[in-house]
Formats: C-alpha cells, structure tokens, sequence
C-alpha cells in the first residue's frame, strides 16, 4: 500500500475528529467529577465542605478563562461552562472540547488538593436563548434538589443510622418531610448559606481602573475586566434575569477610555 493511502486508511479510524458543535447553536461544557461519591467521602466535610467547593471553583475559573466562556456555574461535583454563540476555539471541535476542558479541570483539581482526580466532560447544546436560561435554572433546581438531600441523609447518619437506614428512611419522602426531618434536629434549610443551596456563578465584570499617561501627561481610566465569584445567587426567575444579561455579554469586554 502506497504511504498516502495508508496514512488516509488510518485516519478514517478517527471517525469522531470531525464531529464540531453545531454553528451559532449556545454550547454548554459540562464537567463532573468521576468517583467523587468515594473521593470526597474520604477527604471533605459532609454534607458540604467550604474547602471543596472553593476548589471546585478555582477550577471553574481556569475553564472559564481558558475557554474564553460567558458564564461558569459550579455545584457539587460538577462545573458548566456557557460558551458565547460564535465561539469558534478549536473549530468548535467536540473531541478537543471535552478532552481538553476534562483535563484541564483534572489538573487544576489535582494540583490544589494533592491527588490525582478526573473528570468527564460533555457538550449541551441549545438553540433557543431561552433553552440556556432554562439549563441553568435545570442545574440550580439539581443543586436545591441535592443540598436537601444531603442535608436530610448526612443529619441521619449524623444521628447514628447506618446508610441503609438513612436512606430508606428518605425514600420516596417529600420536601416538607426532610424540612422537617432538619428542623427537628436544630437545622433550619433556609437559613443554610446560599452557596450550598445554589450554587456559586462565576461570570466577568467591568471595573475602572485608574492610571496616568505619561506620553499626554493626563490621568486616564481604563476599563478592565476581572472574574466575579457569586456565592449568592439569586433563584428561579430572577437567576433568569442574570444569566439572560451574561448571554448579552454584559461584563465581556475591555475598552479604553480618557478621564
Ligand atoms: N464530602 C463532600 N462531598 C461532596 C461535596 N460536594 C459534592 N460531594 C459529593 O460528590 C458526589 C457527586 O455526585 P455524583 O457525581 O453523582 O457522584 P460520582 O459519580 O461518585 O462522582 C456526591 O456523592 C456528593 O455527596 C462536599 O462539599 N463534601
Ligand atoms: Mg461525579
């Protein structure tokens, strides 16, 4: 076989390289730690632990730089990065997006708690504006859903039932009941801090900076940009109204101007 032909016939196998996020559709990276169920149970706080979860977002951080994202959202063990519409990195290449987002993630992770960790990564895509309000409040309900859960298991476990216990004690149980279940043991759900309950957004916001030029001899101010870390979101409707304004761009964006 001439070399030509075998470099094509082996480049066939790689039947997935071309497979690119759909153009001007919104794409979501989303990242989640594998086996963090056992890693965490070993090494972190339960239900939540504040150390985690900043780790969690310094990671988000990195993703959000590295793939130049709109918006980052963190809760639990996973991360989701809005990329803007046009984004056009790698070729919009899937394959290099989740490898190279997982990896990075991995590192990140890796370097600020000591020990090796992956994680998976996957695209969502949405065409409409509205399917990536609807997305994060999906992942903010899952947030809302899993903090109640681990409030209600861990408080039982905490109270001296062994996990089998603890879990069908919750089964098939509604929210009142594991409202309830915590108040009775001097833990009030809503007064948790918001960061467990919601989840921390990470999105870019403008500042002035204040500086002299030497050339003009004239005090000028630049706008920058630098990564907010929101630990109190908003909810519902509201978490609407923030994402919606983050698809707009707001906070994207450096400009110049003289004072
Ligand atoms: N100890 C502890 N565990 C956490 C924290 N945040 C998330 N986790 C755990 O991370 C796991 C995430 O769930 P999932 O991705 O389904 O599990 P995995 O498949 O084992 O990674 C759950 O078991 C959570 O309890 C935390 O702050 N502290
Ligand atoms: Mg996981």
């Amino acid at each position: 076989m001439r070399p030509p032909d075998f470099e094509a016939r082996m480049r066939a196998g790689e039947c997935f390289h071309d497979v690119r996020m759909l153009p001007a559709a919104w794409a979501v990276l989303r990242l989640d730690g594998h086996g963090f169920t056992r890693f965490t149970g070993r090494r972190y706080e339960k239900p939540f632990d504040a150390a985690f979860h900043d780790q969690m977002i310094a990671a988000a951080g990195r993703l959000l730089e590295r793939f130049q994202g709109l918006y980052a959202y963190t809760e639990s063990d996973e991360i989701s990065i809005l990329l803007p519409r046009g984004w056009d990195l790698f070729d919009r290449e899937l394959e290099k997006a989740a490898s190279l987002s997982a990896s990075l993630a991995g590192s990140v992770f890796s370097i600020a708690c000591g020990e090796p960790v992956q994680f998976d990564s996957r695209v969502w895509l949405g065409a409409r504006d509205e399917d990536v309000v609807d997305y994060f409040r999906w992942r903010q309900a899952d947030a809302t859903r899993c903090a109640l859960n681990g409030w209600s298991y861990w408080t039982l476990r905490k109270a001296g039932r062994n996990a089998a216990e603890a879990t069908a004690a919750l089964h098939g149980k509604p929210v009142g009941f594991k409202h309830d279940l915590l108040r009775a043991h001097g833990i009030y759900f809503n007064d948790l801090p918001l960061w467990q309950r919601r989840g921390t957004g990470l999105y870019w916001e403008r500042f002035a900076k204040e500086g002299f030029d030497p050339i003009r001899g004239v005090a000028v101010s630049t706008i920058r940009r630098r990564l907010k870390v929101d630990r109190e979101l908003p909810m519902k409707r509201e978490y609407g109204l923030l994402v919606g304004r983050l698809m707009d761009g707001a906070g994207s964006g450096d400009s110049r101007r003289t004072a």
